[in-house]
């Protein structure tokens, strides 16, 4: 698509549908409707012209005030994330989150195990090497989210991961933290963290997005159906991907209602939690969508079991060549985060797509 040509737009809560399909057809566009959505593909001016036809000029300026925002996000790159602990060049290229896990499963998931009598110190190693393999940024988590995995409590979590974040921050990375708890939240933006990174939309505490609003932080908003203990059991959508989405919409409304500034936000489609195979490859296929909300989007595929689905890999970690590839994709699509366990493997595969699709050669560099 460019600026002024045909655009294929998905339209949900779209008053008057049929009258506008009608018109957007008069106007040589095509419409049908998809699972109560209406799917147009026509220049945005003319379907602006289509629902003046239909609903008079209130029609037309709501039609205008919906559509061409997330044209222009869809079409501009999104902006820089700015944190407390430096700007994340999101704007410029795709950035690389290195997972840093600190839970006794961890060795499986490719983390560094705790309860050694030298925590941190294997922790923070770990962590230093993700950022020396070239990530931009690394997250910490002290729960593991893996499906059926059971809850940790508050102390536990600060106890694995607030000197962890506390080294990391104060050695001049950034850090996010992984927590769905404010006060964890609270605890590691004191420590350094610069991000908070919540995999349940901020349905776990009640208190973390007031937090998270208050302490002015970056916020990265993921989607899931369900809890980490049952999520994968049954995950039903009728249209996963305008549901994802529109969540995700409601979820960005729903912070700037509770303080938050809409530009702190990165959103994230949530691959694998709550989703089959066949959820998270439409949400990998229709991930482009995703960037006309207007937000960086961070993508989480690395060592996924869907991964190992596809390519008959048990271990998590040998699944390296499936978590590139849809890093690669993912940048293709517009990702501007990766969250990954690989780092040196991503920055490398990453460098070439951005490489591909921009023709820029660095100045960003993968270091050995
Ligand atoms: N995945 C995991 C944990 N945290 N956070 C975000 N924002 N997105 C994700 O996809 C995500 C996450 C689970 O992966 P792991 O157990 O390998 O860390």
């Amino acid at each position: 698509m460019t600026a002024g040509g045909p655009a294929r737009l998905v339209l949900s809560g779209v008053e008057e549908a049929p009258g506008l399909a009608q018109a957007v057809a008069a106007a040589h566009g095509h419409a049908r409707f998809v699972e109560g959505r209406l799917e147009v593909t026509a220049a945005p001016e003319r379907l602006i012209h289509a629902a003046g036809r239909v609903g008079g000029a209130p029609a037309a300026a709501a039609m205008r005030a919906a559509v061409l925002p997330a044209v222009a996000a869809w079409l501009a790159p999104p902006p820089d994330l700015v944190t407390p602990a430096g700007r994340l060049p999101t704007a410029s290229r795709p950035t690389v989150m290195g997972v840093l896990n600190v839970t006794p499963d961890s060795f499986s998931d490719g983390g560094v195990a705790i309860g050694a009598e030298d925590h941190p110190r294997t922790a923070l190693e770990a962590g230093a090497a993700l950022f020396e393999a070239g990530a931009d940024l690394v997250d910490v988590g002290g729960e593991s989210t893996r499906p059926g995995a059971a809850p940790v409590d508050e102390a536990e979590e600060l106890r694995r991961v607030l000197p962890v974040v506390e080294g990391l921050a104060a050695a001049g990375g950034i850090v996010s933290i992984d927590t769905t708890k404010a006060a964890v939240a609270r605890a590691a933006v004191a420590a350094g963290a610069a991000i908070v990174n919540d995999v349940s939309a901020g349905r776990d505490d009640p208190a973390l997005l007031p937090t998270v609003a208050e302490l002015e932080v970056p916020y990265v908003l993921m989607h899931r159906q369900g809890t980490p203990r049952t999520m994968q059991q049954d995950p039903t959508y009728v249209d996963v991907v305008g549901e994802v989405f529109d969540e995700l919409a409601d979820g960005l409304a729903a912070l700037e209602s509770a303080g938050m500034a809409r530009d702190r936000v990165v959103i994230d489609p949530g691959i694998g939690f709550g989703k089959t195979l066949q959820h998270n490859l439409a949400l990998l296929r229709h991930l482009r969508g995703f960037t006309s909300l207007g937000r960086p989007v961070l993508l989480g595929t690395s060592r996924k079991s869907f991964l190992g689905r596809l390519t008959g890999v048990d271990e998590a970690e040998r699944r390296l060549e499936g978590s590139l590839a849809t890093a690669v994709l993912g940048v293709e699509a517009g990702a501007s985060l990766l969250r990954v366990h690989d780092v040196l493997a991503t920055v490398r595969a990453v460098v070439v797509a951005h490489a591909v699709r921009t023709g820029e050669e660095g100045p960003w560099t993968a270091s050995p």
